[in-house]
């Protein structure tokens, strides 16, 4: 627990003419652990550093926020489970991991659902996206609002990826993510769920062939340096939530929740006015760097949304039907929606 608590002694509670059984009383200065997977300098993080420069300035340093990223406190799924029971106040997992917390979010793990970044922010910042958000309350955690991880690509360690059936045997590895793993299964790859702090030495070792991930991250985590075969399939728009232990945030007065809430707001407009042309940076650094990055052409693209249509079929009555329905109605995507009609 690291909370700052402190604890009036007794004598001081004599002093004040407090009786015992006022008990404990907690002073309202507070340190919060923000852990994440992503490195350091990367466009979260220099959101998550503005979302602490906010706090501790519009709380006079009563509310301290240390960052920590590059998994230096575990992986995203131990993360979580470490907000949820006070360990750490905040993380800001990946919506996939989240699944295994609210079962409701699994909707987000289909593939191919928004075209652009900006779709998906309209339906994410919308009404549906706050209540597919509220159902995290049960598991001890309050949502903050959507981050944003960006577009998934893949990268191979030997050879280019060009349509769904190179991916055939291949051992690519995913997110600890039911619906991911189902879909690279679905087109004959053989997924390997692995935690983000193992992927490195991973693909190192041969262990796995591949990875996806939005380049910024791939690069970044130096994941490109073993999977240097990029492919630019934005397979999956991937969010990512910023979140904070129910109990801790409860603790608070309206006033500091109302602080935290719009130094989140803040962060994830920076961290989306910064993630707009950082694909392309990356992307050029990764080829400079030796790297190759492969378009697709239009029929690619297109082979790649139609090998996703007898997963849709299969799998839209795992999860909640009509929120899936929901989102792609909002994200304008007929294609699915045809497919699971
Ligand atoms: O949320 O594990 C992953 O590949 C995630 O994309 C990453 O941790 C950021």
């Amino acid at each position: 627990m690291i909370r700052t608590t402190n604890l009036i002694t007794a004598g001081t509670m004599a002093a004040f003419g407090l009786t015992a059984w006022s008990g404990v009383v907690a002073s309202d200065s507070h340190t919060i652990k923000f852990g994440n997977v992503i490195s350091a300098g990367d466009t979260q993080n220099q959101g998550y550093e503005l979302f602490a420069e906010q706090v501790a300035e519009r709380t006079d340093g009563r509310i301290t926020v240390e960052v920590y990223p590059d998994s230096q406190l575990g992986g995203e799924r131990e993360m979580v489970e470490a907000t949820q029971f006070g360990d750490i106040e905040m993380t800001a997992p990946s919506v996939g991991v989240l699944a295994n917390f609210d079962k409701s979010l699994e909707v987000f793990d289909f593939p191919f659902i928004f075209e652009d970044a900006d779709t998906a922010h309209e339906v994410l910042d919308s009404e549906l996206g706050d209540e597919m958000l509220a159902g995290l309350a049960d598991s001890g955690l309050v949502a903050l609002g959507w981050g944003e991880n960006g577009f998934r690509n893949l990268a191979m360690t030997d050879g280019t990826v060009r349509v769904p059936e190179d991916m055939e045997g291949v051992k690519l590895r995913t997110m600890q993510v039911p619906m991911h793993i189902a879909y690279w299964e679905s087109i004959g790859a053989a997924p390997t769920p692995l935690s983000f702090p193992e992927v490195f030495t991973s693909l190192q070792q041969g262990v796995v062939d591949g990875v996806e991930n939005p380049y910024e991250l791939l690069y970044s985590a130096r994941l490109t340096e073993p999977a240097n075969y990029l492919t630019e399939t934005r397979h999956i728009y991937d969010p990512e939530v910023l979140l904070i232990n129910k109990d801790f945030y409860e603790s608070l007065s309206d006033e500091d929740q109302e602080i935290i809430q719009s130094a989140a707001d803040a962060a994830i407009d920076e961290i989306r006015s910064l993630k707009e042309n950082v694909s392309d940076e990356i992307r050029a650094e990764i080829e400079a760097a030796g790297g190759t990055v492969t378009d697709l052409t239009e029929e690619e693209r297109q082979a790649w949304i139609d090998s996703a249509v007898p997963f849709y079929a299969e799998n839209a009555s795992e999860v909640d039907t009509d929120k899936l329905k929901a989102i792609l109605e909002a994200a304008g995507n007929t294609t699915f929606l045809e497919a699971i009609r």
